[in-house]
């Protein structure tokens, strides 16, 4: 397998090699007489240790998650939530990190006025979906997890006029006298999650009028990356920022955020990483994979540049380093140089931060071809995720020699159906392939897509393993819309928030569909 270098890395190394060849011929014979996967390179030879990073010790988890988009938090938040169920996940064109993520809406909707309609756009649709799934973090309402203060369903229905709610303190509202409202953008979409302040009491939003935003308490930002940290000064205060009010967190001598973003918070992958003995049997448990572009829209590639300081070191692309690392990685364009497979990107790190420079339309489902920008994020990601799940099988049957995709639905105990589409090995169903159990892998697709969309993903995995290059796995991807509803098409991880049928648990339904796959197909449980 050839390593993925820059042309000018391998002159460098070449230099560097020259001078040292008695040390290297040293190196290479401790090199040989040791694992490959404890030891670090000495020499440019091809390193070949992708089977090395599956140990035979191995006693863990062998699900893996795959998020692609909006779908890239769900991988998250499953892995955040139930992190002995999962051995790894990667998240493609999203942002895994909650914390990212809300620190960067936050700066978004205190510059809303500042912003193309298209990008507003895109960001009202965007967190008006993740707040109706997992809950609004703005505000601390009782009577609603995704609703503002003052407001309901109701005031919603049929034309849109502004609801006008007095009385609401704020630090920007210190004694209530003004009005908060709802309120449509300049395009003319109805925005559900946020109020804004009528400053001017004309009974409607004017640009420029600030919007009410109660997440947290007043911080000082010393380091500027839109979070509290530890030792930053705050206002003990309530999320409404005026003292004596009796708010959420209010002289609690603590910092707060509001109760939703604390529960978003807890997902975040930085919660569960910690620091890495090297002489662990860890077997990448834990290790995740994430893929933005910087050129996307909402600049998204920002929402995991703090998950990645708190990991600390990063690796940059170089490929004189250890089979396995415990560090982060850092891949900026490495889909982008080379065709896929003639130079394998093998990523050896434990966390790899993938940086692409795609305007973020590479993730269209549509582009099947091998060499497309999309086909090569996806083959990438996939061949990070399985090459880390023990006790599967390189390369296919050579009597059936494509995988299988399938169609179901599935019919949960609470009357709610999920639909997914799900690909199955080369041989999958052949007589003398019926001991063999796999590995499985669960897709979590953007939102507006469907199952079907996606089934190059399977072909993609397929071709890899026709190669060697990944594992046979069962496949299966999950529609995101699971349920019905007409606020929000992406409710399959959490939410909704706030549906009439509030007593809909998706974490349980999850379960049960998780349960249902794994006895249904041949799934390796460990
Ligand atoms: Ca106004
Ligand atoms: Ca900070
Ligand atoms: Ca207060
Ligand atoms: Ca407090």
């Amino acid at each position: 397998m050839t390593p993925l270098l820059l042309e000018d890395e391998y002159v460098k190394l070449d230099t560097k090699y020259h001078r040292l060849l008695p040390f290297l011929l040293i190196a290479a014979i401790l090199f040989f007489a040791a694992s490959c996967t404890r030891d670090t390179y000495e020499t440019d030879q091809e390193p070949d240790c992708t089977p090395e990073i599956v140990e035979e010790r191995y006693a863990g988890p062998t699900r893996m998650l795959l998020g692609i988009g909006e779908g890239s938090l769900a991988a998250a938040r499953l892995r955040g939530l139930f992190p002995d169920q999962y051995a790894v996940f990667a998240g493609v064109g999203g942002a895994v990190s909650s914390r990212g993520l809300l620190a960067q809406a936050e700066s978004f909707l205190l510059t809303f006025d500042d912003h193309s309609d298209q990008v507003r756009a895109a960001w009202i649709t965007l967190l008006n979906d993740l707040f109706y799934s997992l809950g609004n973090p703005l505000y601390d309402n009782q009577n609603s997890a995704f609703y503002p203060p003052g407001v309901d369903k109701g005031d919603f229905e049929g034309d849109f006029e502004p609801t006008q709610i007095s009385g609401l303190v704020d630090r920007l509202n210190s004694d209530g006298s003004l009005n908060a409202l709802t309120f449509q953008d300049a395009e003319g979409t109805v925005v559900h999650f946020v109020l804004a302040l009528d400053l001017n009491g004309n009974g409607t939003r004017d640009q420029g009028e600030p919007l009410i935003l109660q997440m947290h308490e007043d911080f000082e930002d010393s380091d500027s990356n839109g979070l509290y940290n530890t030792g930053e000064s705050y206002s003990d205060l309530g999320l409404d920022g005026i003292a004596g009010t009796g708010d959420h967190g209010e002289a609690n001598g603590r910092f707060d955020y509001s109760p939703i973003a604390a529960s978003l918070f807890s997902f975040d992958p930085s919660v569960s990483v910690e620091p890495v003995d090297p002489d662990a049997d860890l077997n990448f448990v834990g290790s995740f994979y994430t893929d933005l572009s910087v050129n996307h829209p909402l600049e998204l590639s920002l929402t995991n540049a703090p998950l990645f300081e708190q990991l600390g070191e990063i690796t940059t692309g170089s490929r004189d380093v250890h089979c396995l690392l415990d560090e982060p990685g850092l891949y900026q364009n490495s889909f982008w140089e080379d065709v896929y497979p003639s130079l394998t990107p093998f990523v050896p790190e434990r966390f790899v931060r993938m940086i692409s420079s795609g305007d973020g339309g590479d993730l269209n489902p549509d582009a099947e071809e091998l060499e497309s920008p999309h086909a090569r994020r996806m083959l990438q990601a996939l061949h990070f995720l399985s090459a880390r799940v023990p006790n599967g099988y390189f390369g296919d049957e050579s009597k059936e020699s494509s995988v299988k995709y399938e169609e179901h639905d599935f019919s949960s105990s609470q009357g709610v159906s999920v639909s997914y589409s799900i690909g199955l090995p080369a041989g999958y169903y052949n007589d003398r392939s019926r001991w063999k159990t796999y590995p499985i892998m669960f897709v979590f697709p953007p939102r507006d897509t469907v199952p079907s969309d996606w089934k190059p993903l399977i072909e993609y995995q397929g071709y890899l393993t026709a190669q060697e290059y990944a594992q046979q796995v069962l496949m299966v991807i999950i529609d995101p819309e699971i349920g019905s509803d007409s606020v929000s098409e992406f409710t399959y991880f959490a939410g909704p928030a706030d549906r009439d049928e509030s007593d809909l648990d998706l974490d349980a339904l999850f379960v049960e569909f998780q349960e249902h796959i794994e006895t249904r197909y041949r799934a390796n449980l460990n």
